[in-house]
C-alpha cells in the first residue's frame, strides 16, 4: 500500500524492511509512527563532521570582506592591486583573450597532459629555450591546476614511487605546503631557514639540516621570492645548496610561483632552477601563472620533472597523466591558451615583460615608501632595513600573533598571523597609515 511506505530521500521502504534494517541509525524505532517522527527530526549524517578552521591565508580575505570600516586594508592574500587598490587584469591578457574570441577557439577537452603549446612554452620560460634539458627531451611537463595543483600532482607521484621518502620544507614556508603533503600522505619535516635574530637567512642551519636528512630526501625550495619571508639565498649560497643536495643524493623540488614577479625579469628569477639543470640533476619544478600573468582564477600552471634521460621523462609523464585522470580528468583550456598566445607572439611577449616589470616596480616603490615612513615616524631607533632587503610581494614584519591581531582589530589591517604582509595589496597613499599601525603594534603590544 502506497500510504504505508516511507520516503527517505530517493528510496522508498516498506515497514517490514525498516524494522529489519539494523544498520540504519535513523530507523531503529519499533513502531511505524515513531519511525515517521524520527524521520521528521532526523539527525544529520554529517553530525560527526566538525567545523574546519578558516584557512590562514584565504580566510583573511573572508574576514576583510565582512569588515565595514572604510580604513580597512587587505594585506593577507598575495594578490596584486593597482595604486587604487583594485584587481588588475594585464592588458596583454585582454589582448590574448580578444584574439582567442576572434579566432573562435573551441571548448573541446584538452588531453590529460594539457595544451601542448602551453607545455612547450612553460618549460622554455623556465629553463630557457634551447636549454639542453629541453633539446634532449629530458623534461616531463604536464599542465596542472596552477601552482597548488601542480605541487599536488608531484606529491602524489612521490607518494606512489618513493614510498617513505621525506620532503624537507623550509621553516617557515607557504602555509599550504604542509596541507598538500599531508593530504598526499607524504611525510615531511622542516629545515631551518629564517633567523628571527638577524631577520635573515639561517644559512648554516639550512645546510646542516639538508646534510642531516636521510639520503634521497626531497628538498622543497622556493625558486625565488621566498614566501612568507621574502628572503632568498644569494647566488653563492645557491651553489652551496646545490652542492650539499648533490652530495646527499637528495632530489630538489622547486616551487616557482613568482617567476618574473620578484626581480621583474623572467630569466633572473629562474637562475636558481637553471643552476640545478646545468648540473644535470634530476628534479621537480612546480610553476604558477597566478601572479606573473595575473591569472589567479584561471588555475594555470605546470609540473616539470627533469629526468636524466628522455626515456625516463616519457615514463614519468605517463604516470603523471595517470595520477591526473582520476583526480580531475584534464585541465582547463582558457589560461593555457592565454599563456601560449602571449609567449608565442614576440610583440605580446614584450608587452607582458613590460607589465610584469611595472607590477614588480610598483611593489618595490611601496616597499621603499613603507620603509621611509617607518624610519621617519618611529623614534625608537629600531632598524627597519630588513624590509628593503626582502624581495617579492611580501614583507615578513616580525610582528607576532598578538601584534598581528592588533593590526587587524585596532587598525583594520588584514594580514596573516605569522606577521606577513602582502605589499602587492598596499598603495603609496596607505603607507603612512600602515607605518602607524606597525609602530603601534610593535611597541605597544607584546
Ligand atoms: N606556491 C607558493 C610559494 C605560493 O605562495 C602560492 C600562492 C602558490 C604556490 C600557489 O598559487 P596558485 O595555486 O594560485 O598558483 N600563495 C598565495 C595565495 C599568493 C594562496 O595562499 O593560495 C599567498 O597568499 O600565499
Amino acid at each position: 500500500m502506497a500510504s504505508s511506505m516511507l520516503s527517505l530521500g530517493s528510496t522508498s521502504l516498506l515497514p517490514r524492511q525498516i524494522n529489519k534494517n539494523k544498520l540504519n541509525p535513523f530507523l531503529r524505532t519499533k513502531s511505524l509512527s515513531r519511525v515517521t517522527m524520527s524521520v521528521a527530526v532526523k539527525p544529520s549524517r554529517f553530525e560527526g563532521i566538525t567545523m574546519a578552521p578558516p584557512d590562514p591565508i584565504l580566510g583573511v580575505s573572508e574576514a576583510f570582506k565582512a569588515d565595514t570600516n572604510e580604513l580597512k586594508l587587505n594585506l593577507g592574500v598575495g594578490a596584486y592591486r593597482t595604486e587604487e587598490l583594485q584587481p588588475y587584469v594585464l592588458n596583454v591578457v585582454k589582448k590574448a583573450e580578444n584574439l582567442m574570441l576572434e579566432r573562435g577557439d573551441n571548448k573541446e577537452y584538452l588531453p590529460i597532459e594539457g595544451l601542448a603549446a602551453f607545455n612547450k612554452a612553460t618549460a622554455e620560460l623556465l629553463f630557457g629555450a634551447g636549454h639542453p634539458v629541453i633539446k634532449e627531451q629530458k623534461v616531463a611537463t604536464i599542465q596542472g591546476l596552477s601552482g597548488t595543483g601542480s605541487l599536488r600532482l608531484a606529491a602524489a607521484l612521490i607518494e606512489r614511487y618513493f614510498p617513505g621518502a621525506k620532503v624537507l620544507i623550509s621553516a617557515p614556508t607557504w602555509g599550504n605546503h604542509k596541507n598538500i603533503f599531508n593530504d598526499a600522505k607524504v611525510p615531511w619535516s622542516e629545515y631551518r631557514y629564517y633567523d628571527p635574530k638577524t631577520i635573515g637567512l639561517d644559512f648554516n642551519g639550512m645546510i646542516q639540516d639538508i646534510k642531516e636528512a636521510p639520503e634521497g630526501s626531497f628538498i622543497l625550495l622556493h625558486g625565488c621570492a621566498h614566501n612568507p619571508t621574502g628572503i632568498d639565498p644569494t647566488p653563492e649560497q645557491w651553489v652551496k645548496i646545490a652542492d650539499v643536495i648533490q652530495e646527499k643524493n637528495h632530489i630538489p623540488f622547486f616551487d616557482v610561483a613568482y617567476q618574473g614577479f620578484a626581480s621583474g625579469s623572467l630569466d633572473e628569477d629562474a637562475a636558481s632552477v637553471r643552476l640545478f639543470a646545468e648540473r644535470g640533476m634530476e628534479f621537480f619544478v612546480a610553476q604558477s601563472y597566478s601572479k606573473n600573468l595575473g591569472l589567479y582564477a584561471e588555475r594555470i600552471g605546470a609540473i616539470n620533472v627533469v629526468c636524466s634521460s628522455a626515456d625516463a621523462a616519457i615514463r614519468v609523464k605517463s604516470q603523471l597523466k595517470r595520477i591526473a585522470r582520476p583526480m580531475y580528468s584534464n585541465p582547463p583550456v582558457h589560461g593555457a591558451r592565454i599563456v601560449a598566445n602571449v609567449v608565442g607572439d614576440a610583440t605580446m611577449f614584450g608587452e607582458w615583460k613590460a607589465e610584469m616589470e611595472m607590477m614588480a616596480g610598483r611593489i618595490k616603490t611601496v616597499r621603499q615608501k613603507l620603509y621611509d615612513s617607518l624610519v621617519s615616524k618611529d623614534k625608537s631607533g629600531k632598524d627597519w632595513s630588513f624590509i628593503l632587503k626582502q624581495i617579492g610581494m611580501f614583507s615578513f614584519t616580525g610582528l607576532n600573533k598578538a601584534q598581528s591581531d592588533n593590526m587587524t582589530n585596532k587598525w583594520h589591517v588584514y594580514m596573516t598571523k605569522d606577521g606577513r604582509i602582502s605589499l602587492a595589496g598596499l598603495s603609496m597613499a596607505k603607507c603612512e597609515y600602515l607605518a602607524d599601525a606597525i609602530i603601534d603594534s610593535y611597541h605597544n603590544v607584546s
